[in-house]
């Protein structure tokens, strides 16, 4: 697989020279200061090329294009945000740049309750706490009818919760959930955040899946036509926040897209993590289901607890077999080598690391640490050198 690092661009901490000296080649990246809906310009997106290639290492993903808000609501301003996505994606097609991760989550993207949950071993691991989200939802942000969107035990169990908070518990638990992880668009406010929610009082699945084919529609012919691989990344988490539609968090969903826009084009960021957060995703299933598509992989494993809350555990351990899910992408990629296919490698990221050593006391883009994915990506390697060398013997 190709072994890739995500990279924030010329500001990140983790600068290119140290990504090179983690033993990955290949960088995911986007233009991470045009988020609004705007089109990435190729003069730009080839000078951040440049800077790549300059330190010896090739751009192969992009994440993400941000999906104006107007194409998930698809009103009266969607179709010029849809014609400006369609001349990014040429852009970057003219730059060589020929995958593209993005997502269809409404108002807010990857999201987590905790950002320092401490690991039996020390480290610091980020954590989805339902609880402590509808919390939030109901007696901090006061969202109309929130109660609504969960059961009576849930809600019991949240106003428990909330009466253990103080002010200050509130104030970060309300910045990590609306603030916005590393490479999401929006950076929300109580009141802006709560308006964002409301526009969507009228968008049920339904409509929202309806809306994800009508861009799809639109996209897709443009990706066949430009040999461009787009990889539609599941939500995170796969399942409804503050009552709004999530229509990517199962292999029915993507069946669904699937069925209705069926090229190959149309594609898969496979997030383990993301789908691994709810017990009813078979993931080695969905691999062995949906492999053609699969342009993309992020390695990530998280924890399923008792309660329906999540961490994000060691690369190797947490809920899903890793082993299984490297074999199964392993056995794609030959499959694509021996059908002569030069794009035959999947890029993969180590998704996320835990907060180790001294990384604790930098500041770093959460989830984005170099230690903590330095240790993912050479455990990852490990495994893919290991069933390589398996399969070589037989
Ligand atoms: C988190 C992520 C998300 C993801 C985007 C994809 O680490 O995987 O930020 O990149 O939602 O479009």
């Amino acid at each position: 697989m190709l072994q890739s690092w995500r990279w924030y661009g010329p500001n990140d901490l983790v600068s290119l020279d140290h990504i090179k000296q983690t033993g990955a080649n290949a960088i995911v990246t986007a233009l991470h200061e045009i988020y609004d809906g705007r089109v990435w310009p190729l003069e730009d997106i080839l000078a951040r090329k440049t800077l790549i290639e300059n330190s010896g290492l090739t751009w192969s993903v992009v994440e993400s294009i941000p999906v104006h808000a107007s194409i998930k609501l698809d009103n009266d301003e969607a179709p010029a945000a849809i014609d400006r996505f369609i001349v990014t994606m040429k852009n970057l097609a003219k730059a060589g740049i020929k995958a593209i991760c993005y997502n269809f989550m409404p108002v807010v993207d990857w999201t987590r309750t905790d950002l320092c949950y401490k690991t039996e071993n020390g480290g610091l691991a980020l954590r989805f706490d339902p609880i402590d989200f509808a919390a939030y939802d109901i007696f901090v942000l006061r969202r109309k009818n929130a109660e609504a969107d969960y059961n009576v035990l849930q809600v019991a169990a949240a106003k428990a919760r909330f009466k253990t908070f103080d002010k200050a518990e509130i104030n970060v638990l309300e910045s990590n959930i609306i603030s916005g992880l590393p490479g999401s668009e929006l950076n929300h406010s109580r009141t802006g955040i709560a308006a964002k929610i409301a526009e969507y009082d009228d968008i049920d699945s339904a409509k929202l899946q309806k809306n994800l084919i009508k861009f799809l529609k639109a996209i897709i012919p443009v990706a066949e036509e430009y040999g461009l691989r787009m990889c539609l990344h599941p939500d995170d988490p796969p399942f409804s926040l503050f009552g709004l539609p999530r229509v990517l968090s199962t292999a029915d969903d993507y069946r669904t897209i699937f069925d209705a826009v069926p090229a190959e084009n149309n594609g898969i960021t496979f997030c383990i993590g993301s789908l691994g957060a709810r017990a009813d995703n078979d993931i080695p299933a969905m691999i062995k289901e949906f492999s053609p598509r699969i342009h993309f992989a992020h390695l990530r494993n998280v924890k399923r607890e008792e309660s329906g809350a999540f961490f994000e555990d060691d690369h190797l351990a947490g809920s899903t077999d890793m082993v299984e899910v490297v074999k199964l992408l392993l056995a794609e990629e030959n499959r694509r080598e021996s059908e002569g296919r030069a794009d035959w490698q999947i890029p993969m990221r180590p998704d996320h690391g835990h907060l180790l050593l001294d990384d604790i006391n930098k500041k770093t883009n959460p989830g984005y640490s170099a230690i903590g994915r330095l240790k993912g990506l050479a455990e990852l390697r490990g495994i893919m050198m290991a069933l390589k060398s398996e399969a070589n013997k037989v």
